[in-house]
């Protein structure tokens, strides 16, 4: 994109270097290990585990299962849901042709289903099982909606809403985990499955596991992060969940503070605390701990490098009643704007969730028009807020009050714009989404506290335009790798909002500086790296091989010689 003078001129700038928001900007990219870098994907990842697990039956097991049948347009059809642990591991599954064990909660979900609960993943790259699992109303409340999401949610996000923590909901809890470990014993084939258990739905599950299959490879990832010892502690049942998540041989967690967290109140629990490699002893059995942050799958089209300047059409998943279709107008009508009046658009793509820091964004995109009135009826700002959890009060109430804000500031500028703010609370498909990343300016990601973040990596992977600018908050895991983005502390307003400044006036050279490097990172780190560092380490426990835990997937020590690897173009 050339400096453009009309816009310029809207802005009142000169086409000059940006202030940088924070020192974080100024870091060089970083690729660790190999000169050129080696991309995993998902057909090397299929080959890693043919060579090295041929045997082994991978086993994946969550609360939030991969696709949901549901009714739309007077036929069953398939919804992805809106969550970046099906992000994450949907790839991952299918590059091992494994079972995903998942509560069903589709509407329609009981009739595609086998008599053994079991469906076949829809058609794509690679296949896999869906066995549903099912829980009724009170199951539901109690595990989901209670101890999971009103419990260890807050806990483990520190965004000031109170964990509640009821003994009914943790006897849920219990109950529930028991079924799903009852689950993957039914589905193991023999005595020694890999399994995969994710996230804080299921911190019961691996000790359960440990002592009905003995011989099973079990691998925890805690998606969301773990907290001080002194936070978590507000949780009653804090011995019995580090005893869940201590019948893994792998805990994994998003990044190394999560790990340190974990290993320190492991300790203040009387856990025996070891090596040089994150080890805990408990019950005669060894968990290493290790962080190996998440990611994404990089496009499979871009991965050549080539700009393809793709044009998308934006659509809803089912935009089956009015309001639905309205929202499927509504972006189209935003993209649209931009184009005609060629102003410039910021976006945001979130869970409806008090963790993302929706009004923190939004007061520091108040404060950009009121320092900058010339950005008034120039600038707009669209987020999408997927629905999500909407029978927890807590999210019912936050919602609200994001609504009130959004129709605050819109009264305010009113005269200026006819809406500055645009909430879609709505669910989109991956190709709309995709299509609303490509036309965005700028891409805001304030959460207060987030495990990794993946919409900051999708954001990075759907601009093969090389523009575009990320402002990511640095609570949320992934400001740990993607240090060409404008870092920002969503609590401090005015810095969000000159963050937001800073990227609108960027020139076209720093955008693409900043985003091939952004580019770069999120190529290389993609989610069957991710994968495959922690089934290799798995490997390595199968095998009681200690010195090869934690070593680089793509180095010759545990990387088949005859697996060609695909280099850096
Ligand atoms: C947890 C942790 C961690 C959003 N709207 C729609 C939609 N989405 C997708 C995004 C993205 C995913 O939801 C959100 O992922 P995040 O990583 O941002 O956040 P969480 O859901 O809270 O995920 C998080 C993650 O697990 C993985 O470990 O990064 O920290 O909290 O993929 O694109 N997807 C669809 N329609 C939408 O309207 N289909």
């Amino acid at each position: 994109m050339k400096f453009d003078p009309h816009l310029a001129a809207l802005l009142r700038i000169k086409e000059s270097p940006v202030r940088l928001v924070s020192q974080r900007t100024t870091s060089p990219p970083t690729l660790p290990h190999q000169t050129p870098p080696v991309f995993w994907t998902e057909e090397l990842l299929g080959k890693f585990m043919a060579t090295t697990m041929a045997e082994d039956q991978v086993i994946i097991v969550s609360n939030r299962q991969p696709f949901t049948h549901e009714f739309v347009d007077k036929q069953i059809k398939l919804l992805q849901p809106a969550s970046g642990l099906v992000t994450a591991l949907e790839p991952v599954v299918r590059a091992c042709d494994g079972v995903w064990i998942a509560h069903g909660n589709g509407l329609y979900d009981r009739d595609l289903v086998d008599s053994f609960d079991r469906c076949p993943a829809p058609v794509g790259a690679g296949s896999y099982q869906l066995r549903r699992l099912w829980l009724n109303a009170l199951e539901q409340q109690g595990h989901c909606d209670g101890f999971a999401n009103s419990g260890l949610w807050p806990l483990c996000h520190s965004v000031h809403v109170k964990p509640v923590f009821k003994q009914a909901d943790w006897d849920c809890y219990r109950t529930v985990n028991t079924r799903f470990a009852d689950a993957v014993v039914q589905e193991a084939r023999g005595s020694s499955p890999v399994v995969l258990v994710q996230d804080y739905h299921l911190a019961l599950v691996p000790q359960l596991l440990r002592t009905r299959l003995p011989n099973a490879t079990i691998v925890s990832f805690w998606h969301i992060p773990w907290g001080r010892p002194e936070e978590m502690a507000a949780c009653p049942w804090l011995p019995e969940v580090l005893a869940g998540l201590l019948g893994s041989d792998i805990a994994g967690f998003q990044t190394r503070q999560d790990v340190q967290n974990f290993m320190e109140l492991a300790r203040r629990q009387g856990k025996h605390v070891s090596g040089e490699l994150p080890a805990l002893a408990s019950s005669g059995h060894t968990t290493q701990a290790r962080a190996y942050p998440i990611s994404i799958a990089w496009p499979v089209n871009k991965e050549s490098g080539i700009k393809t300047k793709t044009k998308t059409k934006i659509k809803t998943e089912t935009p089956t009643d009015n309001s639905r279709a309205d929202q499927h107008a509504q972006l189209l009508a935003c993209t649209q704007w931009k184009l005609v009046s060629r102003g410039k658009l910021i976006i945001g793509v979130d869970r409806f969730d008090y963790t993302k820091g929706l009004i923190e964004r939004l007061k520091a995109f108040e404060r950009l028009l009121l320092i900058h009135p010339h950005l008034q009826g120039v600038v707009r700002f669209v987020q999408i807020a997927a629905p999500t959890r909407t029978s927890v009060k807590e999210y019912r109430d936050y919602r609200s009050q994001v609504f009130r804000e959004v129709e605050r500031i819109n009264c305010k500028f009113r005269a200026a714009s006819d809406a500055p703010v645009v909430l879609l609370d709505s669910h989109y498909d991956r190709v709309s989404l995709d299509a609303f990343y490509r036309s965005a300016d700028v891409c805001l990601v304030c959460s207060l506290h987030d495990g990794m973040n993946l919409v900051s990596k999708e954001f990075v992977a759907a601009r093969d335009d090389e523009m575009g600018v990320l402002v990511l908050s640095q609570f949320a895991g992934a400001a740990h790798e993607l240090h060409r983005a404008l870092i920002v502390n969503p609590h401090q307003t005015v810095q969000v909002a000159a963050a937001m400044f800073a990227a609108l006036t960027m020139s076209a050279e720093e955008q693409s500086a900043r985003m091939r490097a952004l580019r770069l990172q999120v190529r290389y780190a993609n989610v069957y790296r991710w994968a495959a560092s922690m089934l290799s380490d798995a490997m390595a426990v199968r095998a009681g091989s200690k010195q090869l835990i934690g070593k680089p997937v793509t180095t010759s020590q545990n990387l088949p010689a005859h697996i060609s690897l695909q280099a850096a173009a």
